[in-house]
C-alpha cells in the first residue's frame, strides 16, 4: 500500500484535502508537526518567515512500510522517501488572497505565486517519482478535490496522471 506525499505550494489546499482524507479513514502525517516532534526543526528563517526542516533527518526516521496507506502532508513531503505524490494546484488569482490573509509579505507572496505558475513542485515530483497525480483545487470543493485524487488507482499508475493547468500567462506577478 502506498505512502503518498500530499504536496503543493503553500496555500493551495493540502491541509484541507488531508482533513477530507481523514474523514474518509486515511492515515495522515502532518510533516511539520512530525518534524517538531522529532526535533527536526533546525532553524527559523527570518527572511522567509518559516521554520527550516531537516528533511534528511526526517527521511531517516520514516517508519517502515506496514502495509497501510499513509498521506504525508506538507510542501516538503515529496522530498521524503515516499512512493509518489498527489500535487494540489491552485490558480494564482485564488492563491494570492489566501497567502495575504496569512500575513505573508509581498516578497514571499510573489515568490509563492511564481512557484505555482512555474510548476516548481510538480517538476520536483516528476524528477523523483513515476507515480504523480496532479489536480486543480481552484474550482473544486475540498471533498471533490479529495475524491479526484482518491479515485486514481495509485498502486497501478504507470505514468503521471496530470490534470492540465497553465497559469504562466499571469507572469510576472505585481507586488
Ligand atoms: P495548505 O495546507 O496547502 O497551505 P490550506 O489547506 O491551509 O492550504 O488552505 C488554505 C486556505 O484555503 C484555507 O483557508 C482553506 C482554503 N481552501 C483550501 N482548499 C479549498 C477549496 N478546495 N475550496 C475553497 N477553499 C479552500
Amino acid at each position: 500500500m502506498p505512502r503518498i506525499a500530499l504536496t503543493g505550494t503553500p496555500g493551495v489546499g493540502k491541509t484541507t484535502v488531508a482533513q477530507a482524507a481523514q474523514r474518509h479513514g486515511w492515515r495522515v502525517v502532518d510533516v511539520k508537526a512530525w518534524a517538531r516532534q522529532e526535533g527536526a526543526v533546525v532553524a527559523y528563517d527570518e527572511q522567509d518567515q518559516a521554520e527550516v526542516i531537516d528533511v534528511e533527518a526526517l527521511a531517516a526516521r520514516m517508519p517502515p512500510d506496514d502495509g497501510s496507506s499513509v498521506l504525508y502532508e506538507g510542501h516538503l513531503s515529496h522530498l521524503l522517501p515516499v512512493d509518489g505524490a498527489w500535487v494540489v494546484r491552485c490558480d494564482p488569482r485564488i492563491l494570492r488572497p489566501r497567502l495575504q490573509s496569512r500575513g505573508y509579505g509581498a516578497r514571499k507572496t510573489v515568490e509563492n505565486l511564481e512557484a505555482e505558475a512555474l510548476d516548481v513542485i510538480l517538476q520536483e515530483c516528476l524528477e523523483r517519482f513515476g507515480r504523480v497525480v496532479q489536480r486543480d483545487g481552484s474550482r473544486r470543493t475540498p471533498e471533490m478535490l479529495f475524491k479526484s485524487f482518491a479515485e486514481t488507482d495509485f498502486d497501478s499508475l504507470k505514468q503521471p496522471d496530470l490534470e492540465a493547468v497553465d497559469w504562466s500567462g499571469q507572469l510576472p506577478f505585481a507586488r
